[in-house]
């Protein structure tokens, strides 16, 4: 009985030590599928840095969701700025790529894809609600573009028409976010 007493002690003694890693962190499918390399821990979340392939907003949602995370919901400086570092310094990307914002069902009321609203926002001058309407009107979709130091860029959501025209690109690098 009291050795069970001791171990059970210890047991909660290891459970509020255990520090956030990869392994412990990130779903065991994606981590098979994925591989370390593009996942990182960060205040004790796993995030998928898919910058290897190029996705819609709606494909990039799509392919987060169906492993049990969201695109990436950098709702603080400190976490925008983690996943702007790693793309730009560890992956040394200079693409924009998806996060899990956007304003697809209110024009101007930008939410995250866990359905909270934006207390801190970091777009970039002329995006987001400074879109002007008639481009905000089409962009509905975030990304963060690690060469404008991690500001926020709307764009169009998924290809049409005048994506085709004007050249705009909808397909991008994306971060997914796995929190439990
Ligand atoms: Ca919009
Ligand atoms: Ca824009």
């Amino acid at each position: 009985m009291f050795s069970a007493i001791i171990s059970l002690a210890f047991l909660v003694i290891d459970a509020t030590a255990v520090t956030p890693t990869i392994d412990n962190t990130c779903p065991y499918e994606v981590l098979q599928t994925v591989g370390s390399y593009y996942l990182q821990v960060y205040n004790g979340s796993c995030f998928h840095f898919a910058v290897y392939q190029w996705r819609t907003y709606g494909e990039a949602d799509a392919e987060c969701y169906s492993t049990g995370g969201t695109l990436a919901l950098p709702k603080t400086q400190t976490i925008n700025d983690f996943l702007t570092e790693k793309l730009l310094n560890f992956y040394g990307k200079s693409e924009e790529a998806w996060i899990g914002l956007h304003d697809k069902n209110d024009e101007g009321g930008f939410e995250w894809e866990d359905h909270t609203h934006v207390t801190w926002d970091n777009f970039a001058p002329g995006n987001g609600p400074d879109n002007g309407w008639l481009a905000s009107k089409r962009e509905d979709c975030v990304a963060i573009d690690p060469m404008d130091d991690g500001k926020w860029h709307d764009f169009q959501c998924e290809e049409d028409m005048i994506t085709v025209l004007s050249g705009s690109d909808p397909y991008k690098m994306y971060i997914c976010q796995y929190t439990s």
